[in-house]
């Protein structure tokens, strides 16, 4: 019945003067701020990108360049990133103008150094973080997603979450991408309405 927000990685390193920056981040955070503040929603759960020094998605800990494609099978990949949302930084942290008070739960992911995790729901491997299991037992139905990043996190986050029986929402103005090639963002726009995820704006 009810409805949960699910804010993702709204973390200064996905900041334009991040680690690992996606291009105008910082336009969503009224929108975002506006749905945190909004009365719509029964549960908002953030996620938080939050690496130990030595994770294996660290390029440099690979003896690689950042942004190199990169799959070992085992969780680990299809990118190699900058070292990003390393534990206890300031990088790691929420950024400063996102109203934080109104989140009810905070889920760390990607805490394992030998797998990554883009999808709030679950590590790369398919390690579950229990997110799916919490929404149920708060009979959450629907879902919107808001947060960096578009091609990333967020795309991931919402087809799992698709693929667990929640009806799930983007909100477009209130989520931005890395876009590493041109057309990463209409390709996960696709992808993500053909998985029966719906676009839409709101504010
Ligand atoms: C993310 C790459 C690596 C994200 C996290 O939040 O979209 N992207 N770690
Ligand atoms: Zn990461």
């Amino acid at each position: 019945m009810g409805k949960a927000l699910l804010a993702i990685d709204l973390q200064n390193d996905f900041y334009e003067k991040g680690k690992l920056p996606v291009t105008d981040a910082g336009k969503i955070n009224p929108v975002v701020n506006q749905l945190l503040s909004s009365v719509q929603y029964d549960v908002i759960v953030a996620s938080q990108d939050w690496h130990p020094a030595q994770h294996q998605s660290y390029a440099v800990n690979m003896g690689r360049a950042a942004y190199t494609p990169y799959d070992n099978g085992k969780g680990i990949g299809p990118v190699l990133w900058p070292v990003h949302c390393k534990q206890g930084t300031k990088g790691a942290e929420f950024h400063p103008e996102i109203a934080t008070e109104f989140f009810d739960y905070i889920i760390r992911k990607g805490t394992n150094p030998e797998v990554d995790s883009y999808s709030a729901f679950r590590e790369n491997n398919g390690t579950t973080t229990g997110l799916a299991g919490l929404l149920r037992a708060l009979t959450i139905t629907e879902v919107d997603l808001c947060g960096l990043a578009l091609d990333y996190c967020v795309k991931y986050s919402a087809l799992d979450a698709v693929n667990a029986g929640f009806k799930t929402n983007i909100i477009l103005n209130a989520t931005r991408g890395v876009a590493a090639k041109p057309d990463d963002i209409d390709q996960t726009l696709q992808e993500l309405t053909a998985a029966g995820v719906k676009v839409i704006d709101r504010g």
